[in-house]
């Protein structure tokens, strides 16, 4: 929770479409400077990100410090690190390779407290992020740290109505890349194949007809566009590697120029 505690929730939940950066460096002055360019959340890339327990930690007081939302997308079963980043007073978590209902039960069995979940007694920072006492914060954590399952191989696709459905699971969160390596048996990693297209209209479906909120993942600006149009209200826009890597070959291009 950053100084704005819950409204990263009531915004989606309101009908705003919000944007995330997603941050693989594992430097807090990195994501501070990401977050203080007007996205709405940073998200810290634990999976594939170059980040450890200890640098998730003070990223997000870097990215809290400065204002923004923070989430953080776990580790396919890590199940100390929904905790570790719960109890850090994250406004959410993305959990990748949510594949069937019991992965679902499991993650929500790890991010919610009873009677909903099981998720362990222990708000180090989240608590007094909150101001809240322990009682309020208990009763109130539940919807304070959204938890999105991510839905990226072709098993998710087959049972989205199950893991949409599971008590506790607040969104669905496409993986557009790991989709179509999954939906072309690993012929290729690419986003725009008409298949991951047409997986997103029965995403985009099974989300509003079980109540949970639908993102992605989106390589470039123009995929952002198309996937806001088509309806999604919560993507993620781009990578701290790929703002690097693009200002980079820029500035010495137009150097060179
Ligand atoms: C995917 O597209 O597979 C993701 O996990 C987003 O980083
Ligand atoms: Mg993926």
């Amino acid at each position: 929770m950053s100084p704005a505690t819950g409204s990263f929730r009531t915004r989606l939940l309101a009908g705003e479409t919000l944007y995330t950066a997603w941050c693989l460096l594992a430097d807090p002055n990195a994501a501070e400077i990401v977050a203080r360019q007007g996205w709405d959340a940073v998200t810290i890339d634990c999976q594939h990100g170059f980040v450890d327990h200890l640098d998730m930690l003070r990223i997000i007081a870097a990215v809290q410090g400065a204002g923004t939302n923070v989430l953080v997308r776990t580790a396919p079963r890590d199940e100390n690190l929904i905790g570790k980043a719960l109890d850090a007073g994250v406004d959410g978590i993305i959990a990748p390779m949510i594949n069937s209902p019991a992965d679902s039960r499991w993650l929500s069995d790890l991010a919610k407290f009873p009677p909903v979940g099981e998720r362990s007694w222990g708000p180090a920072r989240a608590l007094a992020l909150s101001g809240l006492d322990k009682q309020s914060y208990l009763a109130q954590a539940n919807t304070l740290s959204l938890a999105w399952a991510m839905v990226e191989t072709a098993e998710s696709l087959a049972n989205l109505d199950a893991i949409c459905s599971t008590d506790g699971i607040d969104g669905i969160f496409v993986g557009p890349n790991d989709l179509s390596v999954s939906l072309s048996r690993g012929a290729t990693v690419d986003p725009s194949l008409p298949e991951v297209g047409n997986a997103l209209d029965a995403v985009l479906e099974r989300a509003e007809k079980h109540g949970v909120i639908p993102g992605i993942f989106a390589n470039t600006p123009e995929l952002a566009r198309v996937f806001a149009a088509r309806g999604f209200p919560f993507i993620a826009g781009g990578s701290d590697v790929g703002m690097l890597t693009g200002g980079s070959a820029q500035l010495l291009g137009a150097i060179k120029a």
